[in-house]
């Protein structure tokens, strides 16, 4: 039974989002879902990259780190691996992640790091003022682009699925009900969870309507644990809302931890000695 509120979650600081921006959807749907699963907030850690998405850790009452453009997924594993007893998530928008920090993303999902990413999504730079974006559409208007995108989208549930992640979904800012239980199981799930959380950016690239018209619900029958078919969906374009893929693997921490337990406790001078005594010859395996 949880014992704390959806309210035990704000920070004294008050978002300073445009009116209307789906970031105060996901902030919400945020906050419920830690006061569903009852997250201690000394034991969270909310770390970010550059935008206005990524400015979420600061209204928030948990540990956070607001770190360089692109580089929440680093920090991120690098806080769970230091303390696996943290729940770690990863928050930010599409610019930070899959331009800037797309180097990031498949090895996070291919190492499976036991930290939930939440993308909010609005296809555009909103911070720096309406860039085009690696998820803008083709041919879509904004500031920089005024004759239309040249580029073609990056697809970033087809990469997360093709590159290993063990938790894939689609949200949306303006359901935050079913935004909320999937932030939830995305926490709960062992191993890199993703999800894309449809946010417009009410100011550079208003969606608002269009997507509530184009969102639908992933098929009731549709096999989350099958991937050919998970890429199928993600490749098929429209907006199915829900989790495409989910699988279970050991995780990087518990990798991690298994290593550290076969490793013999080593002494700095009988490394010496080894490296002293190799000097000169060829590099080969450690005795
Ligand atoms: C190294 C570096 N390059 C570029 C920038 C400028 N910059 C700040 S935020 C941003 C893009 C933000 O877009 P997105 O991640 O989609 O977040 P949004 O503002 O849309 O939520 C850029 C290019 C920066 N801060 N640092
Ligand atoms: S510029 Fe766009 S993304 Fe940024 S706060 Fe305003 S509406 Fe939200
Ligand atoms: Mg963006």
């Amino acid at each position: 039974m949880s014992t704390r509120k959806p309210n035990d979650y704000k920070s004294e600081l008050k978002p300073i989002w445009c009116p209307g921006c789906g970031d105060f959807g996901v902030l919400a749907s945020l906050y419920r879902s830690m006061a569903d699963m009852d997250l201690d907030p000394s034991k969270t850690v909310i770390v970010s990259g550059i935008g206005c998405s990524s400015r979420l850790p600061h209204f928030a009452s948990t540990y956070g780190v607001h770190t360089l453009h692109g580089r929440p997924l680093p920090v991120a594993m690098g806080v769970k691996l230091a303390n696996p007893e943290l729940t770690v998530i990863a928050v930010g928008g599409d610019g930070d992640g899959f331009a800037i920090g797309a180097g990031h993303f498949p090895h996070a999902s291919r190492r499976n790091i036991d930290v939930t990413y939440l993308v909010m999504d609005n296809e555009i730079y909103g911070l720096t003022k309406g860039q085009a974006s690696p998820t803008s559409l083709f041919e879509q208007k904004a500031p920089s682009t005024p004759f239309g995108n040249p580029e073609d989208p990056l697809n970033p549930l087809a990469l997360a699925i093709a590159a290993g992640a063990s938790f894939v979904a689609r949200g949306a800012s303006f359901n935050t009900k079913a935004l909320t239980e999937l932030i939830t199981q995305a926490v709960e799930h062992k191993g890199f969870s993703y999800i894309d959380a449809m946010s417009p950016c009410t100011t550079f690239n208003n969606t608002q309507e269009s997507w509530k018209d184009a969102v639908t619900d992933v098929a009731p029958d549709h096999d989350p644990t099958d991937r050919v078919k998970a890429f199928d969906l993600a490749l098929r374009g429209g907006f199915s809302l829900g989790i495409l893929y989910r699988q279970e693997r050991t995780t990087q921490t518990e990798r991690y931890k298994a290593i550290l337990e076969q490793a013999k406790p080593s002494d700095v001078n009988v490394m010496l000695d080894g490296f002293n005594a190799r000097k000169g010859a060829a590099i080969g395996k450690p005795a």
